[in-house]
């Protein structure tokens, strides 16, 4: 690709983005509703990728944009350090029904990356305020992905996102990640590497218990390219860390608001852990909004000292902001009254089947599925990534379909509100992409 950027496109330094590559053919999307995005050219593109993860109930819904209009239009905005506004403590008493039991506390933030630097500090503060200061080492996963704030970037496992940083947070560890190549091809949870847990025991022997706060990893691996857990990996981790008095987060960015077929992966997979960090879906993509949901016990632990003390010295100027909240709560009534949180596990059999008919197609190493996330993973070229943008540039240019690419992998995370027949229109259009692509 060559040529002068357009000069409308010069002053937005784009993000997670090949800018020049960008500029010189941008795709530009213009409006869109339900299924389906509008590109400047006037064709639909349908959305295989609910935006980036986050719009699940489909675009341009009236509710959201309703309350939205009549929020900003009565309380545009309000603190809330040491003042209150009821959208954020209706919406945090509506959230805290659909976590797992025990997670009842909400802290809200403005994105993932937020999300998960509050947790990350919500756990060493936890253990300070029990005496156990010393409880200051983080742990992640290799291939983890964790939003873009120094603590995200730490405990993540991208390199690319790590290395032109310098030297990141001290005392991080990772665990080694979980996609085995015995694993390929396999159909929702993958059978081997539960051991893979066991690394946790192995930094446990190495450094002390007594010097970790926290584990912190996706239940399934979103943005590196769906990688969902081996069979029993997850308690397993719950099970070390409750032994040994260490904090498990879930960030549950992309796995919440109903992508594996309930509010919460946690609860899909039956292991609750002592954080989760949200985002994303929680406002339909409609308005920039992250949560935490901390455990009873958690937040009790901080509630002490004077009344007048401030417990917790954490917080952003548009945490629980009026709007998100209007947003969030309205999209909560959606996702509510359209059953969209059991959605995906309605159609995962379907969506299994579907994208595991591309298997034969040339180039296909592994495809991986589970609730309504997917993806297929190609053999790379000499350039690595160069076979995964192909793919994806000819389903957006002539399968008018928006797919998301990672390496040579592309994921599809569609909204929950697709039909069987989108779905099949979907994967054809992947299809012919594949086919086309050498
Ligand atoms: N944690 C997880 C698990 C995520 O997936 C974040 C934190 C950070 O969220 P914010 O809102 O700060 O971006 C994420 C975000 C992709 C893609 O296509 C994934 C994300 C963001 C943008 C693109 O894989 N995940
Ligand atoms: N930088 C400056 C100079 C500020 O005054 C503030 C907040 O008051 C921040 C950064 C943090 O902004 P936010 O609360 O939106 O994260």
């Amino acid at each position: 690709m060559s040529g002068a950027p357009s000069p409308r496109h010069d002053a937005f330094w784009m993000p997670f983005t090949a800018n020049r590559q960008f500029k010189s053919e941008p795709r530009m999307l213009v409006s869109a509703k339900d299924m389906h995005y509008t590109r400047e050219d006037g064709q639909r593109v349908l959305d295989g990728t609910s935006g980036l993860w986050c719009v699940n109930a489909g675009h341009g819904r009236e509710a959201i944009t309703k309350a939205v209009q009549q929020q900003l239009a009565q309380l545009d905005y309000g603190p809330a350090f040491q003042m209150g506004h009821p959208g954020p403590f209706e919406l945090a008493e509506r959230l805290v029904k659909h976590a797992p039991d025990g997670l009842n506390k909400v802290f809200f933030t403005n994105s993932g990356s937020e999300s998960v630097d509050t947790a990350l500090k919500i756990a060493l503060a936890y253990h300070r305020c029990r005496g156990q200061g010393e409880r200051t080492r983080l742990i992640g996963r290799e291939k983890g992905y964790h939003g873009v704030g120094f603590g995200g970037i730490s405990v993540g496992g991208l390199v690319n996102n790590r290395r032109m940083f310098g030297p990141l947070l001290n005392g991080v560890d990772h665990l080694r990640h979980t996609q085995l190549r015995g694993n390929a091809f396999s159909r929702g949870i993958p059978n081997q590497g539960a051991e893979l847990a066991d690394d946790l025991e192995r930094m446990i022997a190495l450094h002390g218990a007594d010097t970790i706060a926290a584990v912190i990893v996706e239940p399934v691996a979103g943005s590196v390219g769906v990688i969902p857990p081996p069979a029993g990996y997850l308690q397993r981790l719950r099970d070390i860390t409750r032994q040994h008095g260490i904090l498990l987060i879930f960030d549950e960015v992309i796995t919440g608001s109903g992508r594996v077929g309930e509010a919460f992966a946690a609860r899909r997979f039956g292991v609750v852990p002592d954080l989760i960090t949200s985002a994303k879906g929680l406002t339909n993509g409609a308005v920039p909004m992250g949560a935490v949901f901390a455990a009873d016990f958690i937040h009790d632990a901080f509630m002490q000292g004077p009344e007048s003390a401030i417990e917790l010295f954490h917080g952003y100027t548009y945490s629980g902001h009026p709007v998100a909240a209007a947003a969030g709560l309205a999209t909560l009534d959606l996702y509510e009254r359209e059953g969209l949180f059991q959605r995906s596990l309605e159609l995962e059999e379907r969506w299994a089947e579907a994208l595991h008919s591309l298997s034969d197609l040339p180039h296909v190493q592994d495809i991986r599925n589970i609730g309504l996330m997917g993806a297929v993973e190609f053999d790379p070229r000499d350039t690595v990534g160069e076979r995964g943008y192909d793919v994806f540039h000819h389903c957006f240019w002539k399968g008018n379909t928006l797919t998301r690419c990672t390496a040579d992998t592309i994921a599809l995370s569609p909204p929950l509100i697709i039909s069987e027949s989108q779905i099949d229109e979907l994967i054809s259009a992947l299809a012919s992409a594949i086919k086309a692509v050498d």
